[in-house]
């Protein structure tokens, strides 16, 4: 049982929950209005970000930990600088190859995979590459940005499974001889339809939204939170900081995922 959920029971008529580390703070009123929403809806979406793998240990894109030899992902994760030299980009994801290959699924992606069994209707949208979400056990989920563990052709187009740490760089597809990429939506390209418009129907329909360990910065998925709430969904952010979501969400959780989210069930 994590620290945060014992203090929880113990004291859940004081005002806050202090969760497990120093800066984790949620009032236990907050919480206790999250859990109702989720039990009494309907339908459920959740959108995640970087956040919630950070408790696994992988580093986020705007953290201090976010930059590669000093390049920020806004520098490497676009088709131009993979035009103008794919070995930096490919070492790079190397690198975050090598880096996620040995991180695990945490409590949060685990609370997530159960608010999906307890719900029947249940879609998670998550803008990590990672792949944590699925090892986790998520099943109706859109990886609207990819998957670091696919590779697509940019000559035959196409995608397919590639687990290898290190990959060869520079890989070449083995139908065509092209030179593969990664299976990543970069800056400046286009979300793939079928996601968009799954993500759309999910938005629309859904009763309750969590936002979970997004700066809420990258769009299209920076607008998710608005669509949801015009659409009437109740929505809530789960984040140790304030985003630029704060100020519409009905209800900010700061705290980190790992802590919080297994609270909401
Ligand atoms: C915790 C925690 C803990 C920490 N627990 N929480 C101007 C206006 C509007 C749009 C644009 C614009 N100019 C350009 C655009 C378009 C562009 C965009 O949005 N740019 C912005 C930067 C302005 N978007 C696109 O290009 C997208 N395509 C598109 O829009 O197509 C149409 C179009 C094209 C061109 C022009 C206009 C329209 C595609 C975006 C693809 C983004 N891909 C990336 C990189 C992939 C590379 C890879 O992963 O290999 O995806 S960018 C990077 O950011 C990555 C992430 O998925 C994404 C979002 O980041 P995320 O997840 O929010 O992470 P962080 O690090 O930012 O935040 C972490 C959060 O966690 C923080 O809040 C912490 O506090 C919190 N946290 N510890 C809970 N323990
Ligand atoms: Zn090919």
């Amino acid at each position: 049982m994590p620290e945060c959920r014992a203090y929880y029971s113990m004291r859940g008529n004081v005002q806050a929950a202090r969760l497990s580390g120093s800066t984790s703070v949620a009032s236990t009123s907050d919480l206790g209005i999250v859990r109702e929403k989720i039990a009494a809806a309907r339908s459920l979406a959740v959108l995640t970000g970087a956040g919630i793998s950070a408790d696994s240990g992988v580093p986020t894109f705007r953290g201090t930990d976010g930059l590669w030899r000093n390049f920020r992902a806004e520098d490497l994760a676009t088709p131009e600088a993979f035009e103008r030299d794919p070995r930096l980009v490919w070492e790079w994801y190397n690198w975050r190859r090598e880096l996620i290959a040995t991180k695990r699924p945490n409590p949060a992606h685990a609370a997530v995979v159960e608010l999906e069994r307890r719900c029947s209707e249940f879609w998670l949208i998550t803008q990590n590459v990672d792949g944590l979400h699925r090892a986790a056990g998520s099943e109706k989920l859109s990886e609207i940005h990819g998957n670091i563990w696919k590779v697509r052709c940019t000559a035959c187009g196409v995608v397919e499974d590639n687990h290898d740490v290190p990959i060869p760089i520079l890989p070449s597809c083995r139908h065509c001889q092209g030179l593969l990429r990664p299976h990543i939506v970069w800056f400046g390209e286009s979300l793939f339809a079928s996601d968009l418009s799954r993500c759309a129907a999910a938005l629309q329909s859904c009763d309750v939204l969590l936002v979970i360990g997004t700066s809420g910065v990258v769009y299209p998925a920076a607008g998710f939170a608005s669509v949801a709430k015009e659409a009437g969904a109740f929505v809530a952010e789960i984040n140790p900081d304030a985003t630029p979501h704060s100020e519409t969400v009905d209800v900010s959780l700061r705290g980190r995922a790992k802590e919080v989210v297994p609270l909401l069930l």
